[in-house]
């Protein structure tokens, strides 16, 4: 095992792998920008290390900083947790190159599956379902026409390179499908400096079924079952549940064996996702993601295994003691994104001052969170303050307890996005598992319609409180907090209500 793991992150992900070192008696250290001196995570590291200035590129993703670090500290290995340099194969080189050992896949794992073209290649030659399309990239306008008139519209055009959706295209009519091309070509270009893009049917209200994957490095692979991870805003995942409301035995075994065929076909070794688009009855790879995600813990809820812990093992050599037998899934899990965004603008950030905090608890509930009273939400990173997770023998039970933890869950002095999720703990769509990629989208209305209900609700609660032990100041100001999400007009409706 190793004796010191240096975590290349920050906040509740940060704590969260420390919390697996500690379980497996590995020292830990941590790196911290100048933004986050004050941060929570900083203090259960048994070291940390300054990274000085606050910009990303300087400091969070600072390779050779971070190497130097590394090795000064005497750390064997580097957890990246997800985002920042996880899924960098300069970064896994430059770990490779120095001997230390990066927790995840190799840098050639990482490159193969960062391109779009190349992974759905492995796919398809392995086996596992892809979306139909063309099989390299193309430039070839009158070729590209052939083609997508071949799969038949509507289609989408994608960019080969760098990930999250960015200059995607769907595609009605062959009208549109030189224009859609040259445009993910600028964006890929700029965005990723690969302007390669490829064409394939557009499924136009899949769900987004994702597989989790753990591989050691004799070559054993397992799936950890399936999440749902449809309700999703811009390419941002707003909530995920685990299992998905449609999964059956039979199906989970099908996807799952794709899902590890996947892995074995790249070697891949760690903690993996695979993720899906299913429709109508039918699944497809998507992309793989190379890291530990940020919804893994509604896996670790209804398996009751511990990924980090597991990725950690892994990466120090050892042979999984897990068999596929031993995943047994058990109960429904669901995850809220608690992010400091206020939904009734366009989930605008709303960084700045946790004024007043309470967490929430009870059975089922767990909340993997990097903040605390008085913390200062820094404006240079994501604006994720906890993941609320609540876990349940039913998906009933698991929705029941999410209200009771949104209802408990006080946060003032930044808007969250918890009216958000409460409202969605409402929508009839929802409740009845009735879930799709534009499903933010689609019911838009409803769901602000719901925020605005909600959020009359919580006023009313505060102003109960007034009878019974909060000074008239205090009730006030929180009140006005929680008023704060609506507009200016909705205001004025509601305090002429009061
Ligand atoms: C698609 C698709 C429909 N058809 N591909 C979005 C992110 C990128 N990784 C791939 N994405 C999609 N690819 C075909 N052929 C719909 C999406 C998509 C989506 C996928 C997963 C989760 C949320 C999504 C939201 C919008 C579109």
């Amino acid at each position: 095992m190793f004796d010191k793991i240096l975590i290349a992150n920050r906040g509740e992900i940060a704590i969260r792998i420390m919390r697996g070192c500690k379980e497996l008696d590995v020292k830990t250290a941590a790196v911290y920008s100048d933004a986050d001196k004050t941060s929570l995570y900083t203090n259960y590291a048994d070291e940390k290390y300054a990274l000085g200035n606050p910009s990303p590129a300087k400091s969070y993703l600072n390779i050779d900083k971070i190497i130097d670090i590394a090795i000064d500290s005497g750390s064997d290995a580097i957890h990246p947790g997800y985002g920042f340099l996880a899924e960098n194969p300069a970064f896994a080189s430059a770990c490779e190159k120095n001997g230390i050992k990066l927790i995840g896949p190799t840098s050639n794992v990482i490159q193969e599956m960062g391109d779009k073209i190349t992974s759905k290649k492995l796919m398809k030659k392995a086996g596992v379902p892809v979306i139909e399309g063309t099989p390299d990239g193309v430039t070839d306008i009158k070729e590209a026409s052939k083609i997508a008139n071949k799969i038949g519209y509507p289609v989408i055009v994608k960019a080969s390179a760098g990930g999250g959706g960015i200059g995607m295209r769907a595609v009605y009519e062959e009208d549109e499908l030189i224009r859609a091309i040259e445009s993910t070509q600028s964006v890929a270009s700029t965005n990723f400096g690969d302007s390669t893009v490829f064409i394939e049917k557009y499924l136009e209200r899949p769900r987004h079924i994702e597989f989790q994957v753990l591989a050691d490095e004799s070559g054993n692979v397992i799936h950890v079952a399936d999440r749902e991870c449809s309700i999703q805003r811009r390419h941002q995942k707003l909530l995920e549940e685990a299992p998905s409301p449609i999964m059956t035995d039979e199906l989970r075994n099908q996807m799952g064996e794709s899902a590890v065929k996947a892995a074995e076909t790249i070697g891949y070794s760690g903690a993996g996702t695979i993720e899906f688009l299913y429709d109508n009855g039918m699944y497809y790879f998507l992309e793989m993601n190379t890291r530990i995600q940020v919804e893994h813990p509604i896996t670790e809820m209804i398996t009751n295994i511990d990924l980090i812990k597991e990725q950690i093992k892994i990466a120090a050599g050892r042979e999984l003691t897990l068999g596929q037998e031993d995943v047994v899934v058990n109960g429904h899990a669901i995850e809220c994104r608690i992010n400091a965004e206020n939904p009734l603008a366009d989930f605008s950030p709303d960084p700045g001052k946790i004024t007043g905090y309470r967490s929430p608890g009870g059975p089922g509930v767990r909340l993997d969170s990097g903040v605390y009273m008085n913390y200062t939400i820094p404006t240079f990173y994501d604006s994720m303050i906890s993941k609320l997770i609540t876990y349940g023998r039913s998906r009933n039970e698991s929705i029941a307890r999410m209200k009771r933890a949104l209802n408990e869950y006080i946060i003032l002095g930044v808007k969250t996005t918890i009216p958000f999720h409460k409202a969605i703990m409402k929508n009839e769509n929802f409740l009845q598992g009735d879930l799709h990629t534009h499903f933010i989208d689609e019911h838009k209305k409803g769901i602000d319609k719901e925020m605005e209900n909600v959020i009359l609700e919580d006023l009313e609660r505060v102003s109960r409180l007034k009878s019974t032990f909060m000074p008239a100041k205090k009730i006030a100001a929180i009140s006005s907090a929680v008023g704060s999400y609506l507009t200016n007009a909705k205001t004025q409706q509601i305090n002429k209500k009061r």
